[in-house]
């Protein structure tokens, strides 16, 4: 039961493994005979935010709709994954104060690795300027100061960070 609705708010950098761990977490769930939805920030910005680019005013306004859907869906039971960049404080303290049954999990990996890992060869080209205000590179990622769990994906496989998630919200009976 998730009286308050649940909303499972995964910020990290690109690259960072956000996607993968919603995924999973999503099938986990699912499985479980949980409702579950996932919304993730690539995909939201092909669909729901088609023309908002990468400035600060952008991101916030990605970021509102997120919430806004996911106000929806936890209104009707339905868990929600939200996988976004989520860069500053102020935008996840936004998204917190707005949903009552917000978790925020920092999917924590050092930027080098990200940088390495380069999945769709952004950062290659956010160092050469083809891409401007790439998170991490030419733009901000104000790591979450207090986030009700961290996860260290380049020390961890994808399986093992989501195993611990669902760990630690069964403990907290959060569903
Ligand atoms: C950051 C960017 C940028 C810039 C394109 N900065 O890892 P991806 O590729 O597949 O997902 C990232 C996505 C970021 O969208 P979000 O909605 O998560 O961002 S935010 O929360 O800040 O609104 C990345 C890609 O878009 N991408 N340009 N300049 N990421």
């Amino acid at each position: 039961h998730t009286p308050n609705g649940l909303t499972i708010w995964l910020t990290g950098l690109s690259g960072a493994g956000k996607s993968t761990l919603a995924a999973l977490l999503t099938d986990r769930l699912r499985e479980q005979g949980q409702a579950v939805e996932w919304l993730d920030g690539d995909e939201l910005r092909r669909s729901l935010g088609r023309g908002l680019g990468f400035s600060r005013e952008d991101r916030f306004e990605n970021i509102r709709r997120a919430v806004y859907i996911a106000g929806l869906l936890n209104r009707h039971g339905v868990i929600t994954v939200v996988s976004v960049i989520s860069p500053y404080a102020d935008m996840r303290s936004y998204a917190r104060q707005e949903l009552p049954g917000f978790v925020e999990v920092y999917v924590d990996c050092p930027l080098p690795v990200c940088e390495v890992r380069d999945v769709k060869g952004l950062y290659a080209k956010a160092r050469t300027g083809e891409i401007p205000c790439f998170t991490g590179i030419s733009d901000p990622y104000e790591a979450p100061a207090d986030p009700e769990l961290k996860l260290h994906t380049a020390e961890r496989t994808p399986e093992q960070c989501m195993e611990k998630l669902i760990s630690w919200l069964t403990e907290h009976r959060l569903y």
